[in-house]
């Protein structure tokens, strides 16, 4: 199984789509778990990409072509992740705030969260504060996601925690934010909830969040 999980991230970092498609298939024939299948084969493939793309090793193209591969093993695996009781535990929405338009990281965000069973709802690009307030509310969600990767539209981020503090509905909702120039000294500055550097730690962020 060890060697079949190691050849499944093999693939998925050298984005070969057909093979992670066959390879899931393999694996779930051979009786291992959905579960194990995305803690040890895809999540630590993607990890891998994540740090060559941070590296300078990969650069978007790789990227892109992993994420497509691992789309593809998670549209195979995710109707077995729900029933063998990774429930959607959480909703979440996730959008690129106000005036940015930059999507690859939060699609990337959106897929691990949807892999570690979270429900995701995806607003888009360009989401106005409002936007994300009134769907929180629309759909009653737990978590909210905000991905910008401009330093100018960071500030858009602002103005979305404050538009949730006055709909009255800030106490409702955690938020976390990410991308490229976002820091956790930013988050704790604006309010939000929790910052995480990567898809991975997203994940990980937003269970711990809603544990507590
Ligand atoms: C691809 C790209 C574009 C594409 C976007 C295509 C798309 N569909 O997304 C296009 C060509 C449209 C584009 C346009 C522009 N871009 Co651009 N772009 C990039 C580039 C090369 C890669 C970004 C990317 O996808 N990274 C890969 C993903 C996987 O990483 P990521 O986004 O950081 O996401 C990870 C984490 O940040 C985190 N994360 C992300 N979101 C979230 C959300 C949450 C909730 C959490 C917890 C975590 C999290 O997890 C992700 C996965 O691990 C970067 C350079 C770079 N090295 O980052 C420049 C970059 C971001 N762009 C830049 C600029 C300046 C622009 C433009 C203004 C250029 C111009 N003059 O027109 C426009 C702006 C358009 C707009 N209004 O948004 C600058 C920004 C500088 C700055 N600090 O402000 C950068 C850094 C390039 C540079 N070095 O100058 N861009």
């Amino acid at each position: 199984m060890k060697n079949l999980l190691e050849n499944l991230s093999q693939n998925l970092i050298n984005g070969n789509k057909e093979a992670v498609e066959k390879l899931t298939r393999q694996a779930l024939k051979k009786e291992v778990t959905a579960r194990d299948i995305l803690n040890k084969g895809l999540l630590p493939g993607m990890e891998v990409v994540g740090r060559k793309f941070r590296e300078f090793e990969f650069f978007l193209p790789e990227v892109l072509v992993a994420a497509r591969a691992m789309k593809a093993a998670m549209e195979i695996i995710k109707p077995l992740l729900i029933e063998t009781g990774v429930k959607p535990v959480a909703k979440v929405i996730l959008g690129t705030v106000r005036g940015d338009l930059h999507d690859i990281g939060k699609n990337l965000v959106g897929m691990m969260l949807q892999g570690a069973g979270f429900e995701v709802i995806d607003l888009g690009i360009d989401v106005a504060p409002e936007k994300f307030v009134e769907m929180a509310k629309q759909e009653e969600v737990d978590l909210v996601g905000l991905s910008a990767l401009l330093s100018t539209t960071m500030v858009s981020m602002k103005n979305t925690v404050e538009a949730f503090r006055n709909a009255g509905y800030r106490d409702k909702v955690k938020i976390i934010i990410g991308g490229a120039p976002v820091t956790k000294a930013y988050a704790d500055e604006i309010g939000a909830d929790g910052y995480a550097a990567d898809a991975p730690s997203a994940a990980d962020l937003a269970k711990a969040l809603l544990k507590s």
